[in-house]
């Protein structure tokens, strides 16, 4: 019984220390953070579009305080690179505006400026469809609102009838 509850005691103290642990902004060692990175909207077009990135530690605790880049670089030469920069998160999530200036193939380097120091790096490769994301809302628009699009028919029709007599 005794054993038990030494076993008990010994996560519980774990626990407390790294709580307390947060405050004194410990280095993070870079090799052990994990970034993740999704696209808002997820359709893949040229236009704007938000990086969500997500920053963790090895033990998964959001990682908030980093100043987090985004440098982006198409697979071909002669294109300017877009980049840009945040340092406001919530809960390790950072929401960085990026704009995909042409469809093709990119390489886009996440960094993030660690708050005890250091830098995590990932490299991200994105295909980028070269419609614009407008006309990819359109489409979907039409398909989805179909008692709209009949409308238009049946005035199209009318005009039609209305011209041939
Ligand atoms: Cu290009």
């Amino acid at each position: 019984m005794k054993r038990l509850s030494l076993l008990l005691f010994i996560p519980l103290l774990v626990v407390i220390l790294a709580a307390c642990g947060g405050e004194n902004a410990e280095a993070i060692n870079p090799d052990d953070v994990r970034i993740a990175v999704v696209v808002e909207p997820d359709t893949l077009a040229v236009g704007e579009s938000t990086f969500v990135i997500t920053l963790q530690d090895k033990d998964g605790n959001a990682i908030d305080g980093a100043t987090v880049r985004a440098h982006g670089d198409m697979e071909h030469e002669g294109m300017a690179p877009v980049e840009s920069e945040t340092n406001e998160s919530e809960n390790g999530v950072y929401r960085l505006p990026f704009t995909w200036t042409m469809g093709g193939g990119w390489m886009v380097t996440i960094t993030a400026d660690l708050p005890g120091g250091g830098q995590a790096e990932q490299t991200f490769d994105f295909f980028i469809e070269a419609i614009s994301e407008d006309s990819i809302i359109n489409q979907t628009h039409n398909r989805d609102d179909a008692d709209a699009t009949e409308e238009v028919h049946d005035n199209i029709d009318m005009e039609a009838t209305e011209e041939a007599e």
